[in-house]
């Protein structure tokens, strides 16, 4: 895979199989993660599938977000899911009618057109629509793609620095495991012990309908997440009061990439990003003070409820704000080694980065978040590897992205030993951040 087009014409291309992928599971306006599992629109896939998708077609690149965002709620929040309205209510849970977003999502400004889910995912949007306008200026300044979506990038920012910003710190908190995006993660075990489950008979687990139960996570678990989501709605999706709150480092760093990227936009727009850099350095200090860890050497999460506090668990989690330009040296340093050390295993002992620590009590090769490796996490590291100039490390992670994604038919996550495919094959992420790693 180090040549583009390096492979035997017989079996075609890798950039032809991502593509077909994507091509699949386009719906006329945006890409769902996987025609089976999720067949509806997500947030943060849409922001990596538009990163891959830059490749094919720079227009429909522009459209995927664009659609996303045209679901943006008035309070600034960019929903979790926007709701395909042809697709049955039961293909998936939790349906639109269990968010209700266009009643119980009324006083936040939820949009009356569209159908969405009332939580959010990790901010990866300016990232993605900076790198989208790097595919193809012409196109998007002829489409104004840019002047369109800066507006709304810039209000989404706004909500979460201000009605996230739960601990006062400046740091952002989610409040659903599902908002970061690794749902089952170890990282959210204790948070979520003070949650009292949903009655597994008072939902139906869609999921297990396409998903095998020991690669997913657990009725338990499911029962939390749905108390959770149905409180917030119940309080009409107002933000401070939830019982989980957690700061977490992925997240954040995803939001100071993000606005990295949103200060790059405002110059390309004849504005000035000075101010925007300067807060994506202030927030990144704050992400050193809260929650960097020196003894583990790596970031963890913060649980602002019961006893507030570090969660010490090791997820990938802690290693993604490797991705940032302004982290001190010794930082940077400390991150790559312990990406190469016992609890992650890179370039020694796994062939991908798991999502969780290797040696942790809780980890699972199989299940989900709790130790399968995930193509969109190898895709930030090999990101944050190569800004820092870690370029033989960037190019193995490269490599592995791209000859696991292409191996395993653009597996959902895989085995972080074997590399055996888990979850759902033909996954937009996957397809789409091989695809980029290939150009
Ligand atoms: C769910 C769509 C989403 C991802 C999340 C992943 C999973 C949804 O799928 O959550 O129903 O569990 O954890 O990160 O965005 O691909």
């Amino acid at each position: 895979y180090d040549l583009p087009g390096a492979e035997s014409a017989s079996e075609g291309s890798l950039h032809v199989r991502a593509a077909r992928v994507l091509e699949a599971n386009w719906t006329g306006s945006s890409t769902v993660p996987s025609l089976n599992l999720y067949p509806h629109q997500w947030s943060w896939d849409s922001a990596f599938i538009a990163i891959g998708l830059r490749h094919v077609s720079p227009l429909r690149a522009q459209t995927e977000l664009e659609t996303l965002l045209a679901a943006q709620w008035a309070d600034g929040r960019v929903p979790h899911i926007v709701f395909n309205p042809s697709v049955p209510l039961d293909a998936y849970f939790p349906s639109p009618d269990f968010w209700r977003s266009v009643t119980a999502g009324r006083a936040a400004g939820a949009p009356r057109t569209v159908q969405t889910s009332g939580i959010v995912q990790p901010p990866v949007h300016a990232l993605a629509a900076w790198l989208v306008h790097l595919a193809d200026p012409v196109l998007s300044r002829s489409r104004g793609f840019l002047a369109r979506v800066y507006p709304r990038l810039a209000a989404w920012h706004r909500y979460l620095l201000h009605r996230r910003d739960l601990g006062g710190a400046g740091l952002v908190s989610v409040v659903h495991p599902w908002e970061q995006g690794m749902d089952n993660s170890p990282c959210w075990d204790a948070p979520l012990a003070r949650i009292v489950p949903a009655p597994a008979r008072s939902f139906r687990r869609a999921d297990l309908d396409h998903g095998a139960p020991e690669d997913r996570p657990t009725d338990l678990d499911y029962g939390r997440y749905v108390r959770l989501a149905t409180d917030y709605r119940d309080h009409a999706y107002a933000d401070g009061r939830s019982e989980f709150a957690v700061e977490d480092p992925a997240f954040n760093a995803l939001l100071i990439a993000s606005e990295h990227a949103l200060a790059r936009i405002a110059t390309e727009l004849g504005a000035t990003g000075t101010a925007r850099h300067a807060r994506a350095q202030r927030l990144t200090a704050a992400l050193v003070e809260r929650l960097w860890d020196p003894a583990a050497g790596l970031f963890l999460c913060r649980d602002l409820r019961g006893e507030p506090g570090l969660v010490r668990e090791r997820g990938v989690c802690g290693l993604i704000p490797l991705l940032l330009p302004g982290l001190p040296r010794d930082i940077t340093a400390a991150l790559v080694r312990t990406l190469c050390g016992p609890h992650f295993g890179f370039g020694d002992r796994t062939r991908l980065v798991p999502s969780y620590d290797l040696l942790g009590e809780a980890f699972d090769p199989h299940r989900y978040w709790r130790g399968p490796a995930w193509f969109n996490t190898g895709w930030l590291l090999e990101r944050g590897l190569r800004a820092h100039g870690e370029l033989p490390l960037a190019d193995a992670l490269r490599t592995a992205v791209l000859r696991l994604a292409d191996a395993t038919g653009f597996a959902e996550y895989v085995d972080p030993y074997t590399g055996e495919a888990c979850g759902a094959t033909g996954f937009g992420w996957t397809a789409a951040l091989a695809l980029d790693l290939y150009h």
